[in-house]
């Protein structure tokens, strides 16, 4: 059966692959005719395009991390891949098709800033330094939906070491790709692009700040922000930046895209809070992707990382820490 699918795929893929890919593919499918590998299929048969079978087959979704349980059940796949924020794509939740056309590689990001050395990393060569792992993170954006999802990705201080940081770096600026020949969304002139975000050192270097490349066992898709994006989970969503071109390390605070354009409603800090409302609505309570609209749970304090973060936060109370 296996054997039968991969002659079907195989000969007509032949014709359009670049040599390189090609072989790289073979080898994996000899791996993958030995078993363990078996798993690599989905993302490999899949409409994937070639470069994600060659630097994440075989390693997505990674060992699960246990650390970071969840009381609820996962949302599903197509929820979580068709309803979503990428601004660059549209202001819209439907951005997904729009999506699909972003270029993944070749993908560099840049490390710049109070670093010992500013450095341009290839993606693929990143990949090969980090150890990738899955883990099951809430998700809780401003607008007071949620989702509970397995990114695949390493933790955000293994990037914080590559990039070996000077002394004197107090924050870590993050910016997204601004392409108006992939990004229909960058017409929108009166937004402040590029999309940019900000966390502290301690922020970005708490285990739980998590760079992600896979979900549900397969390459992050482009409306979820590939082929790197953050996931701070016990933030408001808007400060988990998507495909992310650019971190520079500095000592002033960054000021974010949608500070930038509305200050009164999107704070620094953006930690999760039910007591604390938007101006403009409560943050009480949250619509679960996938559930009723109306059925809505109750929001908890940091998202329910508390025990991960509120140490964070201590002596600093007097910050607007939840905005
Ligand atoms: N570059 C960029 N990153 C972004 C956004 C965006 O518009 N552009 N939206 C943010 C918001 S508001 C949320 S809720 C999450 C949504 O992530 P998801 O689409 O994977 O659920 O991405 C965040 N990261
Ligand atoms: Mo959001």
């Amino acid at each position: 059966m296996l054997t039968r699918t991969l002659r079907g795929w195989e000969l007509p893929e032949r014709a359009v692959t670049p040599e390189r890919i090609y072989h790289d593919r073979r080898r994996l499918l000899a791996g993958m005719a030995a078993g363990p590998l078996l798993a690599a299929a989905g993302p490999l048969f899949s409409a994937a395009p070639a470069y994600a079978a060659d630097t994440l087959a075989g390693r997505l979704p990674g060992p699960r991390n246990e650390t970071y349980k969840v009381d609820r059940a996962l949302t599903p796949e197509k929820d979580a891949t068709t309803y979503n924020n990428f601004y660059e794509f549209g202001s819209h939740k439907e951005i997904w098709p729009a999506a699909q056309k972003l270029k993944r590689r070749p993908w560099m990001v840049k490390l710049a800033g109070m670093v010992e050395k500013e450095k341009t990393l290839d993606i693929d060569d990143l990949l090969a330094k980090v150890q990738i792992e899955e883990r099951v993170y809430r998700h809780r954006c401003v607008e007071a939906w949620a989702m509970t999802v397995p990114w695949s990705g390493f933790p955000m201080k293994a990037l914080v070491d590559i990039a070996r940081p000077l002394l004197g770096a107090k924050y870590v600026r993050m910016e997204t790709l601004a392409d108006k020949d992939q990004m229909p969304g960058l017409r929108q002139f009166w937004y402040p692009w590029p999309y940019v975000e900000g966390v502290t050192m301690a922020e970005a270097t708490n285990d739980l700040a998590f760079m992600v490349v896979g979900l549900y066992g397969k390459p992050l898709p482009p409306q979820n922000g590939a082929p790197l994006r953050l996931a701070l989970p016990w933030k408001y969503g808007f400060k988990s930046t998507k495909s992310i071109v650019r971190l520079t390390f500095t000592d002033q605070r960054p000021i974010s895209f949608w500070e930038k354009l509305q200050d009164a409603e999107y704070g620094f800090w953006a930690n999760v809070n039910p007591k604390v409302d938007h101006p403009r609505w409560s943050q009480a309570t949250e619509w679960v992707l996938g559930k009723d609209r109306n059925n809505r749970v109750p929001t908890l304090l940091f998202n329910g990382y508390a025990e991960f973060v509120a140490d964070l936060y201590k002596g600093i109370e007097g910050e607007k820490l939840y905005m």
